[in-house]
């Protein structure tokens, strides 16, 4: 079975009650494909979840931005898997960048809170992405490696998991990856999942781009063999993801 394009938009740490609602309402009346063709999470920031869960059109879905690693309990300021169960909430964003980057969470933890979270039932967007530095050293695909071995090693099923190649250099940068460099590193992370999971999981894992996606870029970057979708960040917060939501 072909993989199914995959648009996630990412909010980060922005909005008001009265933003999101606009945003929602925006999404609500768009006209776009199906979900037949385009499978669409949005991920607001915790706090507004539920509001977002309560009024988001039934095709869309919502993902939290983090959970944490094991189960609840005395964990002062986070937010377990088993409470986005609770809410009703099918995905998670976990790895992201900024998060490996300021929180210092490393590859291991990382591929704990994948597996915790998808032992919960969670579907999870797993980020993975190189910095200038590594990619200016020529280890791009050693580092994209690295961070996709350290969850392999924890989960034994791909089903549930998309991957997310987010390199640091374009997130918010408005430098985008081009549609050629981004492909390598899809290509590279499909063929290390063939040689070091399964044939079948490289075949059907999803690899989507992130890192300053738009409505100018998205439709090159989208042609690409490897490339399943996106992880979008500012344009998500904007009309232009309905533009990125026509691309495949
Ligand atoms: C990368 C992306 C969304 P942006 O972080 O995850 O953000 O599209 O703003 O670069």
């Amino acid at each position: 079975m072909g993989r199914k394009f995959f648009v996630g938009g990412n909010w980060k740490c922005n909005g008001t009650t009265e933003e999101v609602k606009k945003i929602v309402t925006m999404l609500n009346e768009a006209e776009v494909p199906s979900e037949d063709v385009v499978e669409v999470v949005v991920s607001p920031p915790y706090v507004f979840l539920p509001t977002v869960k309560s009024i988001l059109r039934p095709d869309f879905h919502v993902a939290a931005q983090n959970c944490w690693v094991k189960k609840g309990g005395a964990f002062t300021g986070e937010v377990s898997a088993e409470m986005l169960v609770n809410l009703g909430i099918p995905w998670v964003i976990l790895g992201h960048s900024e998060r490996r980057a300021l929180l210092n969470e490393s590859n291991e933890f990382v591929g704990d809170k994948v597996a915790y979270a998808l032992s919960q039932g969670i579907k999870v967007i797993a980020c993975v992405g190189e910095t200038l530095e590594q990619r200016e050293a020529g280890s791009t695909v050693t580092v994209v490696a690295e961070q996709t071995k350290a969850i392999a090693e924890k989960v034994s099923d791909w089903t549930n998991i998309v991957l997310a190649y987010e390199p640091v250099w374009a997130i918010g940068t408005g430098k985008v990856a081009s549609p050629a460099q981004a492909q390598e590193v899809h290509f590279e992370l499909r063929k290390w999942l063939k040689e070091n999971v399964s044939a079948e999981v490289a075949a059907s894992t999803r690899i989507i781009y992130g890192g300053s996606v738009n409505g100018a870029n998205c439709k090159e970057l989208a042609g690409q063999p490897d490339v399943d979708g996106f992880l979008v960040g500012g344009a998500s917060l904007k009309v232009i993801i309905l533009g990125i939501l026509e691309c495949p």
